[in-house]
């Protein structure tokens, strides 16, 4: 493996511009309006569809009459899964073809929300009325809402050629049934890593414009996505096409966390409606129809075992996931390899024994939400090691510290295949526990219980280590003879602000000023390759990219300064902006000299291609592991189950920050989502297969007064697997976040007996759990015997008949980070 030295030469800028919080260049057109997102993208004459989703979760479609719909006024055509010829999105990786999705429900329905016709109309409105005049005959069957009902032999099945609801099986992270062995205390739980929704701001949507002038790709599309190349990739595919006839530009992007990351079939049905019609057609999801149509994340129930010996050391760990992956296998089938791959989060356990099944059922598809996988890892273990500790009667932290990886050990193979680069939990955590005040709260926790207060104090903490950064990414810098610098990268954002963060890299080691540089991202026409924005990945891979392109460029610029200023190569430097002999400020040239040299091949020296250009292409030859330690505060009113998340404090190790305030705001909005998973959201569905939390009013995402001021302290140790000496950051706050918060709200009532509350922990489930406690009614964990007395055989013992199926061997497959 290589090994990279960090950053880039110290030679040009004394005052660094990398490492400094700088304002988002991005924020002016956010904030003024002046943005456009996809929906604002000016097309004259485009006209609208509007999809005909299924109100029912699981039937069978006896016949689409669209007769009246087709008379409307305005409308320009009305078409279902027969018209499309069949078109089915690919399956993703390790999902059997068996469920590649439809572009529209073709004979049969498996989810609220699944689109089955599409109207396109001039106007919008037109296009809705339409819409609802679309009749749909359907034979209803059973469906299947729960994934563990989804494994019984009886359950409906969603796809009756696979034979059963098991999708794929993940057996080959780590085996090892006797992990336990050994074990002198076992914790046996039951968790449920409820679904939630990714909620971006702006939903989802798309403009497709077909049938261009001459020169141009027959298709052009804008989509609201993290990953053009790959929306470009599967449009073309679906469609027929090459990718050359295929341009995908995002406008403006409005949030994603990991819901755009799919190519939609929606989004392949514009580009084919724009085709189709001759014209171009846009789409902009209501925010109802994002919440059933934009995949889910997390849907994990989690049967875990975790033994250690009397003096609180880990001896091993067994974990079985049941994977939620909805109707369709999406994205969610990434999801078990990642959590079984930081199953040993920031702990030496010395066996591991992990599996996981992906069940269908009759819901929203799942995906990749920030953390992807991680947190669920992250979840299990921050949850039992609570457990643990209250049944040894060791303090949190202590049983914490008893068990991290060293930094001396580093770098670590965990059982589970991961090498972790380098962290320093037992740091993070005496840093978190000073600046949370810990003495101080364990006191005043004590103190409210003898005053007999009705809102107790609960401390919780929450250790993480994450994966962070694959794959390669594209990146090039270009000067120009008016002196500014433009860069073009694979990297595609969502608010992350990649225009700042990829300006500093170039302008600090070029020693250019920070606004000469223009960053230019998210069109296939332009950049030529790129693995889009997600998995925490793009600094590293992206932003190292845009780094080594920086200093080939310099290079570049160095040879020619030399050869037109008759001057030995070593000699010249770059210094305030120019390229010259170091110390004779008289002999040099400023970039824009350059660039008009570079443009006359008769000025180069031997070959030298014309232009000041340089290019890269970045591989991770393996990831980053950012770490931390988060502590939560919270009070709990013992009368109204009421939480208030009254402190939370971050300590985070994303190695070397290249932009501290964005690494900031990174961690706030982490923060945000892992507490509101804990306390607030939790996408519900009614016995039917009926989303009940379709809409904003009904889904519990929490708004600024539900949180309190966070406080974050940096701590960073090196890593060599990147140029930069950076790990990813765009997640790990989540990751920490969330299972801070929720062992702090168990914590707060551990007195009185409470073990375990799944999430979100709503005051009804609080209050419930309290006079659970009190009545001495076993807690949820209880749950949890059904694996812990059979292992993984407990999946074979209902459901042999689903082995049968082309069984997925995932050996030597690095799952992808999301
Ligand atoms: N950064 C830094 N120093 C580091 C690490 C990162 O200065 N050591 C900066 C980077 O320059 C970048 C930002 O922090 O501006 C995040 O970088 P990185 O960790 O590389 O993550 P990505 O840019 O790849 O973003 C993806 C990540 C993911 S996976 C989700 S989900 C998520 C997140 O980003 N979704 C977001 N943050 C989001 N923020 C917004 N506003 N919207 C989303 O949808």
């Amino acid at each position: 493996m290589t090994a990279h030295s960090p950053g880039p030469p110290e030679e040009l800028s004394p005052a660094r511009i990398l490492g400094r919080p700088m304002r988002r260049s991005e924020d002016r057109a956010l904030l003024t309006g002046a943005a456009r997102y996809t929906d604002d993208v000016p097309c004259e004459g485009a006209r609208h569809a509007v999809f005909v989703r299924s109100p029912i979760a699981h039937a069978l479609i006896r016949s689409v009459d669209a007769g009246e719909a087709r008379a409307m006024p305005g409308v320009v055509g009305v078409f279902v899964a027969g018209d499309m010829g069949g078109l089915r999105m690919p399956p993703v990786e390790d999902s059997p073809e068996t469920f590649a999705r439809p572009l529209l429900a073709a004979g049969r329905v498996r989810f609220a929300g699944e689109p089955v016709a599409v109207v396109v109309a001039q106007t919008r409105a037109q296009a809705v009325d339409a819409a609802d005049a679309v009749a749909v005959d359907y034979e209803p069957l059973a469906p299947v809402i729960d994934p563990e009902a989804a494994l019984e032999p009886d359950a409906p099945v969603l796809f009756p050629a696979h034979g059963s609801n098991l999708a794929i099986r993940v057996d080959d992270v780590a085996e090892d049934p006797g992990a336990l062995e050994g074990a002198e205390i076992t914790v046996r739980a039951r968790f449920v890593n409820q679904r939630v929704a990714p909620v971006p701001m702006e939903p989802n949507g798309a403009l497709a414009i077909a049938g261009l002038a001459p020169g141009q790709p027959p298709v052009a599309l804008w989509a609201s996505v993290q990953a053009p190349h790959d929306t470009r990739r599967i449009v073309a595919q679906v469609l027929g096409l090459d990718c050359a006839q295929v341009r995908v530009r995002t406008a403006a992007v409005g949030g994603g966390f990991g819901g755009k990351i799919p190519t939609y079939p929606e989004h392949v049905v514009i580009a084919w409606l724009a085709r189709r019609t001759g014209s171009a057609v846009r789409w902009s999801e209501t925010r109802s129809e994002n919440m059933v149509a934009m995949t889910h994340g997390r849907g994990q129930v989690q049967h875990v075992e975790l033994g250690a010996t009397r003096d609180g050391r880990l001896t091993g760990l067994r974990v079985l996931v049941i994977q939620d992956i909805g109707a369709y296998a999406s994205e969610a089938a990434t999801l078990p390899p990642l959590t079984g791959l930081m199953a040993s989060g920031p702990y030496r356990i010395p066996r591991i024994d992990f599996h996981a099944v992906s069940v269908l059922t009759n819901t929203t598809p799942v995906g990749a939400y920030r953390g992807a996988g991680r947190p669920e890892a992250t979840w299990l273990l921050e949850r039992a090691l609570d457990m643990l500790a209250g049944d040894l009667g060791i303090d949190p932290a202590e049983i914490r510290r008893r068990n991290f990886i060293p930094p001396e050990a580093f770098p670590y193979r965990t059982p589970t295949g991961a090498t972790y680069d380098s962290g320093d939990l037992g740091r993070a955590l005496d840093t978190a526990l000073r600046a949370a005040g810990y003495t101080e709260l364990r006191k005043e926790q004590a103190a409210r219980i003898d005053r007999g207060e009705t809102w107790r104090l609960g401390v919780g903490i929450g250790s993480y280590i994450e994966v962070t950064g694959w794959g390669s990414e594209f990146a090039s810098v270009e000067a120009d003879e008016k002196g500014t610098f433009t860069v073009l990268t694979g990297t595609s954002p969502q608010g992350q602000g990649h225009e700042t963060a990829w300006a500093q890299i170039v302008a600090d080691t070029l020693g250019a000023p920070f606004d000469a540089v223009a960053v230019r991202h998210s069109d296939t026409a332009l950049v030529p390759r790129g693995e889009g924005t997600m998995g925490s990945r793009s600094l590293q891979v992206g932003g190292s990219a845009v780094l080594r392109a920086s200093m080939a460029l310099l290079a570049k610029a160095r040879r020619l300064a030399a050869h037109l200023l008759e001057a030995s190569e070593s000699d010249v430097r770059g210094f305030d902006g120019r390229i010259g002999i170091t110390g004779d400020p008289e002999s040099s040239l400023s970039w824009a000299e350059l660039a008009a040299a570079a443009a006359d091949s008769a000025s180069l020296p031997p070959g030298m291609e014309t232009g000041l250009r340089a290019q890269d292409d970045f591989e991770m030859e393996d990831s980053t592991y950012p770490s931390g330690v988060h502590v939560a505060v919270v009070e709990v009113d013992t009368e109204t189950g009421k939480v208030k998340l009254a402190r939370h404090i971050a300590v985070d190790d994303c190695g070397r920050r290249v932009n501290p305030l964005l690494v900031e705001g990174q961690i706030h909005g982490g923060i945000a989502q892992g507490a509101a998973q804990a306390l607030y959201e939790s996408i519900v569905y009614d016995e039917l297969g009926n989303p009940l939390t379709a809409s904003l009013a009904s889904y519990g995402m929490p708004a600024a007064p539900d949180l309190p001021a966070f406080v974050t302290v940096p701590l960073a140790t090196p890593t060599d697997r990147n140029p930069l000496g950076a790990k990813g950051v765009g997640e790990g706050g989540t990751i920490g976040a969330g299972p801070a918060v929720h062992n702090a709200v168990i914590d707060a009532l551990s007195h009185l007996g409470v073990r375990h509350i799944d999430m979100p922990m709503s005051p009804d489930r609080v209050w419930m759990a309290i006079g659970d406690a009190l009545r001495g009614v076993p807690g949820d964990r209880e749950k949890g015997e059904a694996y812990g007395a059979a292992g993984p055989e407990w999946l074979d013992r209902g459901h042999r008949h689903a082995h049968a199926e082309r069984p997925v061997d995932r050996r030597g497959v690095t799952p992808k980070i999301r």
